[in-house]
């Protein structure tokens, strides 16, 4: 019978460092760990010295890992994306700026379309939902910095782990729906989103972040406005009452608390888009280097990406166990996963797991394996997922850029038997 014991062999870089008695086991796994952490952990130690702090936050769960507080940002361990569909407790939060009151009245929210378009719309939250037909949908919502801990030399930003991703169902509408009113012009080429966050700051004039996408995927019927998560009223901690799904893309594009959306000629220049921000090399660059920004162009759709969600890393197993059961989730931004393997001697030989399909495009997909174990003792497990154009995740985080974005290593952990 599997058990969770004390041990923890946490998978980013903050929190192994934390000093645990196992702290040395958890150097040699790393989700996304450089091969080389020695020489990172001595660096980074002192700030580290405390380890793991842990979310208090109203209607959120405990075990959730504060990577900043100001903004306040909070990941999600992979053990506890187990569940199908990401319950809201659990789901990640990521914020640039300060969090908004909540609103008292969510119906009188106004939403603004304007710019290259025939008819300028403005509607409030609650004709938004009897005009236009609502749908639900499953999809991930994942951080273009999802991964970053895996860096080396580190990136600048929050050190995800894998846990800056989330699966929800959102209800809302189309983003299509609403533009076809308006009547997008020719010009029409990108869209510009504005929300109600205020800039750390407190300068009121200037966005907290404004992202914006080509309008071939502002027309995707997937990309939505939504008002509900799970079924419930979209909490304020997650935009509400109203927020952009931009499902396969950096979750940064999926502006929260929105409140206008500015239809452009040409690729947006809010804060987000530009310089080193969601931008990644044309031209592979020398990691660690200062990077020139001509170099680089918008990240869209996420790479691909797998995760072993039970049993949790550290996980201790008594004497005698022969087979391990596996479970695991995985996506692939716009493409769909073709294929999970699992391996037990650090990648020598690998093992295919069974793959379930997506409820609808841009859910995530469940995975499942059974593991032999050869006798008791330390064992790590590693997984790797394939999209459906064949692309592998990497041994180690690769095409390093300066703010760390598509980092995908596999995912691994480490359990004890006996
Ligand atoms: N208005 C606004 N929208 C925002 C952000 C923000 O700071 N302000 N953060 C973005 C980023 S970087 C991500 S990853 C997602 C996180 O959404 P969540 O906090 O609901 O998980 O929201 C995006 N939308
Ligand atoms: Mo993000």
């Amino acid at each position: 019978m599997a058990r969770e014991a004390g041990i923890r062999l946490e998978t980013n870089r903050r929190a192994f460092l934390g000093g645990t008695a196992l702290a040395a086991l958890g150097a040699t796994v790393g989700g996304g760990l450089p091969s080389i952490p020695q020489a990172h952990a001595q660096a980074a130690a002192p700030a580290a010295a405390k380890g793991p702090q842990y979310l208090k936050f109203p209607g959120k769960n405990d075990k959730l890992v504060v990577l900043g507080e100001k903004p306040l940002v909070a990941e999600t361990p992979e053990s506890l994306l187990d569940d199908d569909t990401t319950p809201i407790e659990k789901f990640y939060i990521r914020n640039n700026g300060q969090i908004p009151d909540e609103t008292k009245n969510p119906d009188a929210w106004k939403i603004t379309i304007d710019g290259e378009v025939n008819k300028k719309i403005e509607i409030t939250l609650g004709e938004l939902k009897s005009k236009y037909k609502a749908v639900t949908r499953r999809m991930v919502l994942e951080c273009g910095g999802n991964g970053r801990g895996g860096f080396s030399p580190p990136a600048r930003g929050n050190q995800w782990s894998n846990g800056g991703a989330g699966c929800a169902e959102w209800t809302g509408v189309a983003l299509a729906d609403v533009l076809k009113d308006a009547g997008l012009k020719p010009t029409a080429k990108y869209t510009a989103h504005y929300a109600a966050d205020l800039h750390l700051s407190g300068d009121a004039t200037k966005p907290t972040i404004s992202r914006g996408v080509r309008i071939e995927k502002a027309l995707d019927p997937y990309t939505m406005i939504v008002w509900a998560m799970n079924g419930q009223p979209l909490p304020n901690i997650h935009g509400g009452p109203v927020r952009l799904i931009v499902p396969g893309w950096a979750g940064s594009a999926s502006q929260k608390w929105l409140t206008k959306i500015t239809i452009r000629d040409r690729e947006h220049d809010g804060p987000g888009m530009t310089e080193f921000s969601y931008r990644t090399p044309i031209k592979p660059m020398v990691p660690g280097d200062k990077g020139d920004p001509a170099n680089m162009r918008i990240l869209e759709s996420m790479p691909v990406r797998a995760i072993v969600t039970s049993p949790a890393n550290g996980a201790k197993f008594a004497a005698g166990t022969k087979e391990l059961k596996l479970r695991g989730a995985s996506w692939a931004g716009d493409l769909t996963v073709k294929q999970v393997d699992v391996s037990t001697d650090f990648g020598a030989s690998w093992q295919r797991a069974t793959l379930e399909k997506p409820k609808n495009k841009y859910d995530w997909q469940r995975w499942t394996a059974t593991l032999k174990l050869p006798s008791d003792g330390y064992f790590e497990i590693w997984t790797r997922a394939t999209d459906s154009k064949g692309f592998m995740q990497p041994h180690q985080a690769g095409f390093w850029n300066p703010q760390g974005y598509g980092g995908n290593a596999m995912h691994r952990i480490a359990v004890l038997v006996g």
